[in-house]
């Protein structure tokens, strides 16, 4: 059996955490890449110095350099910035356009082959960017958002209703913003939606917060979450390692599913070893498919302004 090779670009809080929770699980070998010297070696060296108490014999470690992540199975980038005081969001958005844009042409030099998950934000435009950055086919570019919108809507409702949250699934679409789509009628507590379990009041008190769940860190943290997105981003690496075939909402470069075309927007998909296997077309009511275009919409003024 060949071992797998997942690389990580961005050493940062998401990076980090991502390339941990790959080696505790032995789930692929990890290399880090991050364009800050010592960075990305100093906490692979760390990480890999975990592993006789973790139990893991994958290989960690860290660069600089691009070709230390030739050959990987799948690449996800979390390079970017932070919003910095003075910054305009479309500053925040041609900046990280460009450093996805750099990262993605270096990354498919190495790993032509490769899948890539996109972490970056704003997330749906930073999908986009790479996929055109890296000609590779709609497959094999795909946005993590709606795995962690979804799990914060599953924290929520878990908590509310006192239940494990093994019991609750839940599905948001839409892009990664303000104009995300959580779908109550498909959210369900043991296979009951959750419309017949609680009032509308609290499904929309609910749905408010998982829409905010990333404002509410930052609120509390003054930067951006970390363990959630990371535990999604490897639930979406051990399907495509796995070949699950695991229906899961990701961001999906469309081409008329939805009625939506030539952008990415959240949307459930099979995610299996070839990247995205399905984009899975659910039913929706006129209310809801106003919701998702309307998401789209705003996805794609910034695509345009970005003009990927
Ligand atoms: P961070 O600031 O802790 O880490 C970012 C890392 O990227 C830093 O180590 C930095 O040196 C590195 N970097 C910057 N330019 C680079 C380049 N050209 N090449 C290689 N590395 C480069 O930020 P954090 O918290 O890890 O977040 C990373 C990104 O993920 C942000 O854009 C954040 O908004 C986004 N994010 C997206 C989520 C989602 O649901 N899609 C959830 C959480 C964060
Ligand atoms: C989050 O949702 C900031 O996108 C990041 O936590």
């Amino acid at each position: 059996m060949t071992r797998r090779k997942v690389t990580i670009v961005g050493a940062g809080n998401v990076g980090a955490s991502t390339a941990q929770r790959i080696a505790d699980r032995g789930l692929a070998d990890v290399v880090l890449v991050d364009i800050v010297p010592g960075v990305p070696q100093g906490k692979a060296l760390d990480l890999a110095e975990s592993g006789p108490v973790e139990g893991f014999d994958n290989r960690v470690s860290g660069s600089n350099d691009y070709r230390e992540s030739a050959n990987s199975d799948v690449v996800v980038i979390t390079a970017g910035i932070p919003r910095k005081p003075g910054m305009s969001r479309d500053d925040l958005l041609r900046t990280n356009h460009d450093i996805v844009k750099g990262v993605t042409d270096q990354v498919v030099k190495y790993s032509p082959n490769s899948i890539l998950i996109v972490v970056s934000n704003p997330l749906d435009p930073m999908a986009q960017t790479a996929l055109r950055a890296s000609k590779f086919p709609r497959h094999r570019v795909i946005g993590m958002a709606g795995v962690l919108d979804s799990a914060r809507f599953r924290a929520f409702i878990a908590l509310e209703l006192n239940v494990s949250v093994d019991n609750v699934h839940a599905f948001v679409l839409g892009g990664h913003g303000d104009t995300m789509v959580p779908l109550p009628r498909y959210s369900t507590v043991a296979g009951i939606p959750i419309t017949e379990l609680m009032p509308t009041e609290t499904i929309d008190r609910l749905a408010q917060r998982a829409r905010d769940g990333g404002a509410e860190i930052v609120k509390l943290l003054n930067t951006s979450a970390w363990f959630a997105p990371s535990a999604s981003i490897v639930e979406m690496v051990d399907a495509i390692l796995n070949d699950r075939k695991k229906i899961l909402p990701c961001s999906a470069f469309l081409e008329g599913e939805y009625g939506i075309s030539n952008q990415y927007v959240g949307v459930p998909v099979k995610l299996g070893g070839k990247g995205i296997e399905q984009v899975i077309e659910i039913s929706l009511t006129a209310d809801e498919r106003v919701a998702l275009h309307r998401s789209a919409a705003a996805v794609k003024e910034l695509t345009d302004l970005l003009g990927v």
